[in-house]
């Protein structure tokens, strides 16, 4: 039995692969796992049979056997350990390609993500403009950072690893709202070297057809 992934009945980005079932499809094809998907609706993300797969009520969940994960970051991981390909096999390499993991989520997208709130929920408060500005100075900050410490390398610390492919993820939620991305320009050429990647183009085109399902042909 393959895994099993779950993912929007109806992706509310339209399949442009902001969605994060993308980011465990895209490690999932990286490693040449077979997975099976079981798309969810918002109502039934929110009750008890998903609840006891995700206590958060959302996706994307990892199910394997007995085994039943959440957060994208763990599902990563553990797709990681136990197949080959995400990570080095270098103790220190390992643990440092571990760490990028730990920085994508924790330091670079939680300002990408203050910034969308306010974009998307918060756009009618008085504060908006204000705080919109607020986000996107906290992200130049992490950006900066982040261009000073790739310089003109490939990918963030040797070869491509799952710190990379979370990274890449969490850049391109900016890529689709907003210019910031294009005035790093190694950032822009490291997301579009991920977005280049056999594995990517494959994550990408899965969840897309499950948007594409949903509209009717003309
Ligand atoms: N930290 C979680 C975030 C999961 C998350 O925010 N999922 C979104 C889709 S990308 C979701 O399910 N949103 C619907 C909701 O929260 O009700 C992860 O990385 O897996």
């Amino acid at each position: 039995m393959p895994p099993t992934i779950t993912a929007f009945e109806n992706p509310p980005d339209r399949g442009a692969g902001l969605a994060r079932d993308m980011r465990v499809r895209w490690a999932l094809e990286e490693v040449g796992q077979p997975y099976a998907v079981r798309l969810v609706s918002f109502t039934e993300m929110k009750e008890p049979a998903h609840l006891g797969r995700h206590p958060f009520g959302q996706i994307p969940t990892y199910e394997e056997g007995d085994l039943a994960l959440f957060e994208t970051g763990s599902i990563i991981l553990h797709l990681a350990r136990h197949h080959a390909g995400l990570l080095p096999g270098d103790a220190n390499a390992r643990a440092r390609a571990i760490t990028w993991i730990f920085a994508a989520l924790n330091t670079v997208e939680p300002p990408i993500l203050d910034r969308e709130t306010t974009r998307l929920l918060e756009g009618d408060r008085s504060w908006a403009a204000e705080r919109l500005h607020l986000t996107e100075d906290r992200i130049r900050i992490r950006l900066g950072q982040l261009s000073a410490h790739l310089r003109d390398a490939e990918w963030l610390d040797g070869a491509f690893s799952a710190g990379d492919l979370v990274m890449v993820s969490v850049l391109l939620r900016l890529r689709h709202s907003s210019p910031i991305l294009d005035d790093f320009a190694n950032l822009a050429a490291y997301v579009a070297r991920g977005e280049a990647r056999p594995a990517y183009q494959r994550a990408f085109a899965a969840q897309l057809a499950v948007f594409a399902a949903r509209v009717p042909k003309e």
